[in-house]
């Protein structure tokens, strides 16, 4: 080989190509290098955690309630890959940038880090600028990686060097060579003798190099974010919860119903809705956990362990929970068994008093560990229901999902204004003075369930048989309850439905209506009336801003 020759650098598709292929490289590079600098952080430190995040608080109510419906509790996992999918696009056409103009193409990647930092550090949860590191870390990393690859495919001459290149035509190899005053050529060296050219096993090595070590860094951030579960995970294995000094009366007999299809009366913690904004589910450890208690009339503020709670008296209650993002129909709504401090007494420790006995403050603000804010009259916490700190559900620590170690239940309200998972801090505020999460996003200050009644069994587009047809489902009107269900078949008079025995005000009722199907298409409509002699209205709102209301209907064709 001569050695005079200097190999030229690499041009056309293929430059461009290796150049893409480099972005791919500092992006999976500055993502796992985040990964891993999270973990000595805080794993929701992250960019893809922290960008994903701000993207749901921006998400407009219609969207997110779209998504919900799309995609349920998978609209977490379809946001994640979604952006990951953006950052590859992103990834790419910053590498071949970065082929022609070196600089710019690491400036970008610098660029990114910068979002992923603003986006880590106004997360709500956010306590630190420390938050902001994975990102510039991550970022810098993957800036210098693609900086060295893109140098590794060569850089060119000022064009004026290069007259033979006047013949090409402005395809990708003339658009890289004419690169006058570029990164690139800024950094090349000045005499021609020192100018690199393709440098194909430096590129190889560096690259094969940068993806092991950038698995690596992953894989070692995922496990040790991983590990920082495990106290979260053991400190819930050690929960024992105490006997309830008041117990909830067993479920009467005929509250559950036998029927093939119809949601069970009490709902599995595994089967149980789940909704909220929180990308990774927080996992709390229990024993450093800490609750305090401040604000507005708070006579004698007050900061509590779990296991301070644990030592109050506890009362356990089913309570059904309902999101107002559940469509006439839809599934957002559970039963469960929860057992936890009642809420007035220990707001009545503190020295607060509801407005209707003179107390100040008119709305509790609940704040969990990832930054959720949920706002609750104060009245209705405090008017005699069985408002709750929960620490139980059905029978187990609350799972992860559903706000370990403590969430508030409040039997009646909607949970985007009561049900705070994760909760950590109860403030006492007045409405005027304060917007919630959901209520800065158009939602209404104050929601009660509606009364609302769904059709379990048949299915929509159900073929059932002709003769008798078990038409069944729940009814619900926390806190007042309900008092009769109604079907409907086509446009026909309203027919009585059988109604299960009733368990408290507090929870849903299932309810069953045999009916005589005849062959053909047709539609069932259920309706429910509460005890306050209130039947379900037609009318067909959307969800936003106070919950939907409706009929619910299912069409079928009897065989
Ligand atoms: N920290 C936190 N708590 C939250 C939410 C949330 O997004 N974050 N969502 C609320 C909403 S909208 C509902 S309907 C209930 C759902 O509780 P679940 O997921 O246990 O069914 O939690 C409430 N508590
Ligand atoms: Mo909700």
């Amino acid at each position: 080989m001569d050695h005079d020759v200097r190999p030229e650098p690499l041009r056309g598709i293929k430059r461009l190509s290796l150049g893409a292929l480099s972005g791919l490289l500092a992006g999976y590079a500055a993502i796992a290098v985040a990964e891993l600098v999270s973990a000595a952080v805080r794993p929701e430190s992250g960019p893809v955690i922290a960008v994903g995040g701000a993207a749901i608080d921006r998400t407009p109510p219609g969207v997110k309630d779209w998504a919900i419906r799309h995609f349920g509790t998978n609209d977490k996992l379809v946001l994640q890959l979604g952006i990951l999918a953006v950052l590859t696009v992103l990834a790419l056409v910053l590498g071949a940038v970065a082929a022609r103009w070196r600089v710019i193409g690491s400036v970008g990647v610098l660029a990114f880090g910068v979002v992923g930092a603003l986006a880590a550090t106004s997360r709500p949860d956010s306590t630190s600028v420390g938050d902001a590191l994975p990102s510039v870390v991550g970022a810098v990393v993957g800036a210098g990686l693609l900086y060295w690859l893109i140098g590794r495919l060569g850089t060119f001459r000022a064009p004026v060097d290069r007259p033979s290149e006047q013949a090409e035509t402005a395809d990708a190899d003339a658009m890289a060579a004419r690169a006058p005053g570029d990164g690139a050529t800024a950094t090349g060296a000045k005499n021609e003798g020192e100018e690199p050219g393709w440098d194909r096993r430096g590129f190889i090595l560096a690259a094969t190099a940068a993806a092991a070590a950038s698995t690596g860094a992953g894989l070692a951030g995922r496990a040790l974010n991983g590990s920082q579960d495990q106290n979260a995970v053991a400190s819930r294995k050690k929960v024992v919860i105490p006997a309830a000094s008041s117990t909830a009366a067993p479920v009467p007999k005929g509250a559950a119903l036998r029927i093939n299809g119809i949601s069970p009366f009490m709902t599995p913690n595994g089967d149980f809705y789940r909704v909220d904004t929180a990308l990774v589910v927080p996992k709390v450890d229990a024993t450093s956990w800490r609750l305090r208690v401040h604000g507005k009339s708070v006579r004698r503020e007050r900061t509590l362990s779990f296991d301070d709670l644990l030592r109050m008296p506890l009362i356990e209650r089913n309570i059904t929970l309902t999101c107002v993002s559940n469509e006439v129909g839809g599934p957002y709504v559970g039963n469960a068994r929860w057992i936890g401090v009642r809420l007035a007494d220990l707001l009545e420790a503190c020295g607060v008093r509801p407005p209707s006995k003179g107390g100040p403050a008119d709305q509790l603000v609940a704040r969990s560990v990832d930054g959720m804010t949920i706002g609750s009259p104060v009245e209705d916490v405090m008017d005699g229901r069985d408002a709750m700190l929960a620490v139980g559900m059905n029978g187990q620590p609350l799972p992860f999902e559903h706000g370990f170690p403590v969430r508030m239940v409040v039997p009646g309200l909607y949970g985007y204004v009561s049900a705070c998972k994760w909760i950590k801090d109860i403030e006492l505020t007045t409405f005027d003075a304060y917007d919630s999460y959901w209520v800065k996003r158009d939602w209404a200050q104050k929601a009660p369930i509606k009364t609302e009644s769904r059709i379990d069994t048949p299915k929509p587009f159900g073929r059932p048989k002709t003769g008798t047809v078990m038409v069944a489902g729940v009814a619900w009107a926390q806190h007042r309850g309900i008092d009769k269900v109604e079907v409907r078949v086509d446009d026909g008079p309203w027919n009585e439905a059988l109604l299960a025995a009733e368990d408290t005000r507090d929870t849903w009722r299932q309810w069953s209506y045999e009916w005589q199907a005849t062959k053909g298409g047709h539609t069932l409509t259920v309706r429910a009336t509460d005890r306050t002699g209130q039947t379900q209205t037609e009318k067909r709102t959307p969800t936003i801003p106070d919950g939907a209301s409706g009929w619910h209907s299912v069409v079928v064709t009897v065989d």
